[in-house]
This record gives structure tokens, sequence and C-alpha cells, in this order.
């Protein structure tokens, strides 16, 4: 137990093969992001790793979770979008094992992004958008602008992905609002 091939074994069982392809380009994504701005890359390796860990989890797995952890009962009115990271990182906690309240908080935080987000949230934050097989229309601005400064690739994505939630009529958590007005404004 303990080693990463461990680890992987744990994750794969998990998820279906794209989603375990997903994951494991997260994790070189994010353990370059990490060599360029100074973060523990073990850290980064692992909470790339775990980020999704939850994604392919049936609802009742996260409303019981909800109810066993204490959350935010306000967490029911949403899904699987907001679920399988503010929820699935009580998943890895007690299922995986892992305490690292920083790697813990960058799979909460990878798909809303929080007002504070530490060098290694920001990381995974972005790895996840960036990854060698995400292709969107701007997703090469998207990388070029990460390279050059972690923070501005951040409020790039957060307002990219309001836009494209209130595009679609989507529901938006009030959390990922709460993103935009701390990141955006700042990277004019
Ligand atoms: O799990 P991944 O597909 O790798 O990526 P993700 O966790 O970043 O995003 C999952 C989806 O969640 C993505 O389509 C955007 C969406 N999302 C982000 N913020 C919100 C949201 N969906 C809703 N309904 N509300 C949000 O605030
Ligand atoms: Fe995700
Ligand atoms: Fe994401
Ligand atoms: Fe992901």
């Amino acid at each position: 137990a303990g080693t990463r091939q461990d680890l992987l074994d744990r994750i794969e069982q998990h998820l279906r093969p794209k989603r375990f392809a997903h994951v494991q380009r997260v994790e070189q994504t994010a353990v370059k992001l990490a060599q360029a701005n100074n973060v523990d890359e073990e850290k980064a390796s692992i909470a790339g790793l775990t980020h999704d860990y939850a994604k392919q989890r049936p609802d009742e797995d996260f409303i019981a979770a909800i109810k066993q952890y204490h959350l935010d009962p306000e967490l029911l009115n949403y899904g699987n979008a907001i679920w399988h990271g503010v929820v699935g990182a009580e998943l890895v906690k007690h299922e995986l094992g892992i305490y690292d309240e920083d790697i813990l908080n960058a799979i909460r935080h990878h798909t809303t992004g929080a007002v504070y987000m530490s060098p290694l949230e920001q990381i995974v934050y972005m790895a996840d958008y960036i990854e060698p097989g995400r292709d969107f229309p701007d997703v090469d601005e998207a990388r070029k602008i990460t390279a050059e400064d972690l923070g501005a690739g951040v409020a790039f994505q957060t307002k990219h992905t309001l836009a494209y939630l209130i595009e679609n009529n989507q529901k938006v958590y009030p959390k990922t609002i709460d993103t935009y007005n701390a990141w955006v404004p700042r990277y004019p």
C-alpha cells in the first residue's frame, strides 16, 4: 500500500478508460505547472490523479456523503457537475486516505474555483482546463496565458466558464460567481 501504482489501481477501478486517461493527462500538466511555479510536484501529481475520482459515482453516493459528512444541505440542489469536486474530496479523503488539506482543496475547488486558491489549487484548476486532450476554441490562448501567469489563467477560465453557463441557461453555483468576482476584475 501507499505506492503510486496502488493509487493508480484504485483510481482506475472507479473510472472508465477515457476518464482515467484524462486524469493522467491532468497529472502530467499539473506537474509541469508545479515545476514552473515552485509548487510541490508530488502534491500536484496526487491532486491531478485524484481530482475526478468521484466523477462516475451514482447520485445516491453523493447524497449519502453530503448527509454523512454534514456538508452544506444547499448542495442537494445541485448535481454531479458540482458534487464530484466538492463532495468528491470527502470520498478521496475517507476512501483513499489522503489527508493533505491543500490536495483536498484542489479537488474541492477544481470545477468552481474559489475566492482564495493556493498555488496548488490554481494549478489543478488550470491543468484540468488545458490538458493536451482538451479541444475548444480558446484552449490555445488559455495555455499561453497560463504559461505566462497562472493567476491570469485562472481569471481567463473563470470568465469563459461563467459566460458558457449563462449562454446555455445553466444553473450557476453561487461559489462560481464568487470566484468570478474575486479573480476576473483583477486581470483586466
Ligand atoms: O470533470 P471535468 O469534465 O474534467 O471538468 P470540470 O470538473 O471542470 O467541469 C465539469 C462541468 O461543470 C463543466 O462542464 C463546467 C461545469 N460547471 C462549472 N461551474 C458550474 C458548472 N455547472 C453548473 N451547472 N454550475 C456551475 O456553477
Ligand atoms: Fe472534474
Ligand atoms: Fe475544470
Ligand atoms: Fe477533470
